[in-house]
């Protein structure tokens, strides 16, 4: 679907120190398209590099939070004509998904999934690349990419077998069942299935929550967290120590205890 002439392909807004990035190319459900990539990676660049923002909530305009690769993008699409070149797919995840999943994983402050609607195919997997996944109760999750002759990607084989374990995973992904939002909570496949009239409110106060509290912890906490599973038991807590003398270096170390002591609220300042 062409996107000439009309609005931004992702909207920014910020909110206190909330970032709000709106995937918005609602007719195709905020299917990703080249030029969708760059403006959310130039979206993502801005964040990282304003340290007035301590929290992102990536979400999509209209009803659905992503419906994966746009499957009519000329830049992707397979040429149907007789004798054409196949297109390579594994070149868009390269070029493209890749480079955003590992992105939303290294952002300097909390990334939150605001899944307004159905998050299919990479779309899907773009979420739960998130730290943490609030569904409003009408949305879905699809591993689409069987319907299609393809894989999950964008870091979904590994991200799902991780979340749901192996069985789930995989039937998940060969049947490309839709999955709704309280049984994806149920799984442990994201954090909240939340009522349609709360979502907004669910998700503007864990985005302020956390966007109040000591953020290079949280950073710290997801790295921790994601090294410690490629990590015997030892050598996680190993990790954890090393992480606690570097925290316990800085402000919001010591401005979380004084205020504790003070029974004062803190103020957290590292980024
Ligand atoms: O190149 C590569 O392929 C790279 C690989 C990337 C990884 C992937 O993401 S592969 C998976 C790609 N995604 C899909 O296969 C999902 C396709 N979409 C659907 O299955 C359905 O649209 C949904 C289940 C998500 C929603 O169904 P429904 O009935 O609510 O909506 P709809 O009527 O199907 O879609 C509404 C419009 O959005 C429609 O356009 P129209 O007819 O109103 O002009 C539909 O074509 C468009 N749309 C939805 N998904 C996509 C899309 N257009 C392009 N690409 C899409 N992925």
């Amino acid at each position: 679907m062409s996107d000439a002439g009309v609005e931004p392909l992702v909207k920014i807004a910020q909110e206190g120190a909330v970032r709000t990035i709106t995937l918005n190319r609602p007719k195709a459900l905020n299917s990703f398209t080249g030029a969708m990539h760059e403006e959310l990676a130039a979206a993502l660049d801005a964040a990282q590099a304003d340290r007035s923002v301590r929290c992102i909530v990536l979400t999509g305009a209209g009803r659905a939070f992503c419906a994966g690769q746009d499957l009519a993008d000329p830049a992707v699409a397979p040429d149907m004509s007789p004798g054409a070149k196949p297109t390579d797919v594994g070149n868009v995840i390269e070029r493209y998904y890749k480079p955003l999943a590992l992105r939303i994983r290294a952002m300097p402050v909390p990334v939150i999934a605001a899944v307004n609607g159905v998050a299919a195919g990479a779309g899907a997997s773009i979420a739960l690349a998130c730290d943490i996944v609030i569904a409003t109760r009408s949305a879905s999750f699809i591993q689409a990419f069987s319907k299609i002759g393809l894989v999950p990607d964008a870091g979904g084989t590994w991200l799902l077998s991780r979340l749901v374990g192996r069985a789930n995973a995989l039937a998940l992904a060969m049947t490309g069942d839709k999955l709704g939002a309280d049984e994806a909570q149920r799984m442990g496949l994201i954090w909240r299935s939340v009522a349609d009239d709360e979502f907004a409110g669910e998700v503007a106060g864990t985005a302020a929550r956390l966007a109040a509290m000591p953020t290079a912890a949280l950073v710290a906490t997801r790295k921790v967290i994601d090294a410690s599973m490629q990590l015997d038991y030892a050598d996680a807590i190993s990790l954890e120590g090393q992480w606690q003398s570097r925290l316990s270096a800085a402000h919001d170390y010591l401005e979380g205890v004084a205020a504790f002591l003070a029974k004062r609220p803190a103020t957290f300042t590292d980024r």
